[in-house]
């Protein structure tokens, strides 16, 4: 058990220390990404199960006219604002469009990765030399804080790969709502949502054979024995993947095979373990057109468009702040 006089300095230490004394445990998601978690995430979407990134991309790249012209539907100059940005491959593609139709806009990507930031910058320099971008390093809460209300030029704000999907539905509409709050009513949301699909589909993305989304689940466990001195035995848990077809909920585990104890030596913490208990790691969330425009509203949105891929698999919407 952890005594006083240990002190929990990060979010990340009292994250862990809370949902490993909970019953169930559970372990969040955001603590996947690291350098290790960045890497493994690249390969999940390049894996042809993960089929979210390829749909997104030919939605991208099949409507980029129509986006243009809802973006630059009044022909003045905007900033294009992206909420996780990381390597940018798929905004590209409309960064690219944009540029070869003479749109007046600046790229503001915002990542919680310095690093990925800088070699977002490199490359866009690089490869769209006309593009001008300005990065912007925090987390969504404090930069959407910083985007403000008062930004001079007209917003549109992109939040793509469907990363809403990690959160349950009321942490999704309050999450909405701060974003509707720096909105003019001009101004755009342009978002991903993975549709809900065959059920099948949906688990075999999220539990591949070659193990990568495995290895992704269980970096969590890597990183609390690296960064918090802790000695958990990846072999000793399972990855377990459930979707529910009903709530269009798909939700990772790590499921302990034998009784057994880890030690967290930061944490000061014993964690016991019976033979198949659990540890709830991440949800990823799949939509329809119901839940989406239910989501909208209840965050004082409307949908002003939407753009799917040729199986349906996956759509991205357009908001606006609701006319009252
Ligand atoms: C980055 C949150 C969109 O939930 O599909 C991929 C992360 N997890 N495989 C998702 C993830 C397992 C991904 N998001």
């Amino acid at each position: 058990m952890q005594d006083k006089s240990t002190v929990l300095t990060s979010a990340f230490e009292q994250e862990v220390y809370d949902g490993l004394t909970a019953q169930p445990k559970y372990l969040s998601s955001k603590y996947f990404y690291d350098e290790i978690g960045d890497k493994l995430f690249q390969d999940i979407m390049a894996m042809p199960e993960y089929y979210l990134t390829d749909s997104e991309f030919s939605i991208l790249d099949r409507h980029k006219e129509k986006i243009a012209s809802i973006f630059n539907f009044d022909k003045e100059p905007f900033s294009l604002f992206e909420l996780g940005a990381g390597d940018g491959k798929k905004t590209k593609i409309l960064l690219r469009h944009f540029s070869e139709k003479d749109i007046d806009f600046d790229y503001r990507p915002i990542d919680i990765s310095q690093n990925a930031l800088d070699q977002l910058e490199a490359s866009v320099t690089k490869e769209l030399p006309n593009v001008e971008i300005n990065t912007l390093q925090g987390t969504y809460f404090e930069t959407l804080a910083n985007i403000g209300e008062s930004h001079a030029k007209r917003k549109v704000i992109l939040f793509l790969g469907s990363n809403i999907g990690n959160l349950l539905h009321p942490q999704a509409i309050s999450f909405l709502q701060s974003m509707q709050e720096v909105l003019n009513d001009d101004d755009l949301i342009f978002m991903g949502f993975d549709q809900k699909k065959n059920p099948q589909t949906i688990l075999d993305a999220y539990n591949d054979k070659t193990g990568i989304t495995e290895a992704f689940n269980k970096n969590v466990l890597t990183r609390i024995n690296t960064e918090m001195n802790g000695n958990f035995d990846l072999d000793k848990f399972l990855h377990w993947e459930v979707y529910d077809p009903e709530t269009g909920t798909a939700k990772s585990y790590l499921v302990s095979k034998e009784n057994q104890t880890v030690y967290i030596k930061s944490l000061d913490l014993e964690v016991n373990f019976k033979a198949w208990e659990t540890i709830h790691t991440e949800i990823s969330q799949k939509y329809d057109d119901e839940v989406v425009t239910w989501l909208a509203n209840e965050a004082g949105l409307q949908i002003e468009n939407q753009f799917s891929d040729e199986h349906e698999f996956y759509k991205n919407y357009i908001f606006k702040k609701k006319i009252q």
